[in-house]
């Protein structure tokens, strides 16, 4: 195949909101950077603007990554640049979770990381070799995995068209919940980016605030303090507005480190107390246990850091009953988180607790994949009936979300920070529920459409 052009493309579902796209498209920006530079690249973020079909020839190599969420919207747009001859390449999560399903539709099915194989295709895409299925679960080194190029940076306005710049600094995670489908795509090794190539990066960019795509920074707080020092040293020294990562409530243990995190610009730690419910703690593989006491404890003490805390809480393990979703809102009330997200227990397609449900014949049958969005009921939950999940998810959504809980809880974050940091602080002390309320209201739609 003669390549004109190799296209990466991100499936649409939130577009935009006040003009920008949620968050920049960091998959595909590192996924660009690896197309030879002799090869015209393009990033089509469908949040953005409509895709332009009528740009695809037969020379056209097309790349679209997939969230279980965004499949069905992802074959949709195989669909149309295939009647216009191009040859498409699917990775990203589903693709890994469920390669036989995508192979269906796909010409080239991308497992796994894809850091060493998307190069692999384009190059046999080019040679007339491809093969159906590319498999990359080596977990490789980060150190000079795909820097992100200067054109690819050229090319993305992140300041312009996204609310959020995305960084990786970490990968992977040696926890195992059932649940989980990071671990699956980004495996069970920890690895780290060497810290001067993540400086390199954000210094490159030009970015002043981010999020990291990491699913367990926290972790290394115990694993690999000595990393995490050389990180936050770094990250103190350049001048940053703020930054948030995700972790385990375990970082609560680790004062210093709290305190170098502040000094190095650490705005908020997004943690995963996914219950209240002390009876479902063997479900959460031991990073949380339901014990409400510890949980107001490790909060006041990263608070006591000038740090926030973003509380996940997840419903529907088998022994939530209706009163969990009181337990939670008395819990959150009384804990001063500074946001909240609330999400329903998902059996997304390769994980332990499908295979459990399929084999249980608890899975509610043709939920389609849309809807497997950690909003919607996809079960059938072991002491509630599939309403009382439902309802009891909706009555709390709508107590967490309405616009004067968001403020509460965002005018109570603003009181901790200086006076001289409230204006770069503003945006941030809102924004995080306000992108969960719009996550619930696309629920409470579609839903109503139903
Ligand atoms: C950042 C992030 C987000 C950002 C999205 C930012 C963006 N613009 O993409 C935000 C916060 C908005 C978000 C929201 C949600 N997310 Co999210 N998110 C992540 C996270 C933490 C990191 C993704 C990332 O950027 N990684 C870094 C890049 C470099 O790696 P990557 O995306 O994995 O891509 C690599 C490979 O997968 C592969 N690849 C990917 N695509 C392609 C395409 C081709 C052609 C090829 C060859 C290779 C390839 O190569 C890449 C390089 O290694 C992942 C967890 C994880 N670690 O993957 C969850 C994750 C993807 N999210 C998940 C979920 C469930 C959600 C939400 C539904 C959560 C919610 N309750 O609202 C929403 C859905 C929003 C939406 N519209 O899709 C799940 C997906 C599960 C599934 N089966 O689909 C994950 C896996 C986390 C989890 N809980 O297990 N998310
Ligand atoms: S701690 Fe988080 S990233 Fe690690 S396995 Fe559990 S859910 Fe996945």
């Amino acid at each position: 195949m003669d390549i004109d052009k190799v296209v990466l493309v991100y499936p649409k579902r939130d577009g935009l909101i006040y003009g920008r796209a949620h968050g920049s498209p960091y998959t595909l920006m590192r996924l660009a950077s690896l197309v030879p530079p002799e090869l015209p690249v393009e990033i089509w973020d469908e949040d953005l603007r409509p895709l332009d079909f009528a740009r695809c020839t037969p020379h056209t190599l097309m790349g679209i990554t997939s969230k279980t969420l965004s499949i069905d919207r992802a074959r949709e747009i195989a669909r149309a640049a295939k009647a216009r001859g191009a040859t498409i390449v699917v990775g990203g999560t589903h693709a890994t979770l469920a390669p036989d399903e995508v192979g269906e539709w796909a010409d080239v099915v991308a497992v796994g990381e894809a850091y060493r194989t998307w190069r692999e295709i384009i190059d046999d895409a080019a040679r007339d070799r491809l093969r159906t299925r590319y498999v990359d679960e080596e977990w490789v080194s980060l150190d000079g995995v795909a820097p992100l190029s200067p054109r690819v940076i050229a090319m993305v306005n992140e300041k312009r068209d996204y609310w959020t710049p995305y960084l990786e600094v970490t990968r992977g995670c040696p926890r195992n919940c059932t649940f989980c489908t990071a671990i699956r795509v980004s495996g069970k090794v920890m690895r780290h980016r060497p810290v001067e190539q993540v400086v390199a990066e954000i210094e490159q960019r030009g970015i002043q605030r981010f999020f990291l795509t990491d699913d367990n920074f926290g972790l290394n707080f115990r694993t690999h303090p000595d990393y995490i020092a050389r990180v936050f040293d770094a990250f103190a020294k350049l001048p940053l507005h703020g930054w948030t990562a995700q972790a385990e409530m375990m970082v609560g243990e680790f004062p210093e480190l709290l305190a170098h995190a502040r000094h190095a610009h650490l705005d908020k730690l997004f943690i995963g107390f996914e219950s209240v419910n002390a009876a479902n703690r063997q479900e959460m593989s031991g990073k949380a246990r339901g014990n409400v006491a510890e949980y107001k404890r490790i909060i006041r003490e990263i608070h006591r850091h000038g740090i926030g805390v973003v509380g996940l809480f997840v419903f529907g393990f088998d022994h939530d009953t209706p009163q969990v979703f009181q337990d939670t809102l008395d819990f959150i009330r009384e804990s001063e988180l500074d946001g909240v997200s609330v999400t329903l227990l998902t059996p997304y397609p390769g994980t332990p607790q499908r295979e459990q449900w399929l084999r249980e014949g608890r899975l509610i049958p043709n939920v389609p994949w849309s809807l497997y969005d950690t909003a919607h009921v996809t079960y059938y939950p072991k002491l509630m009936t599939v309403e009382q999940l439902r309802d009891g998810y909706d009555w709390l959504c709508r107590k967490l979300y309405h616009p004067a809980a968001i403020l509460a809880r965002g005018l109570r974050t603003l009181r901790r920070v200086p006076l001289s940091q409230a204006r770069t602080k503003f945006f941030s002390s809102f924004s995080t529920d306000f992108g969960y309320r719009k996550t619930y209201s696309f629920r409470a739609r579609s839903s109503a459409q139903r």
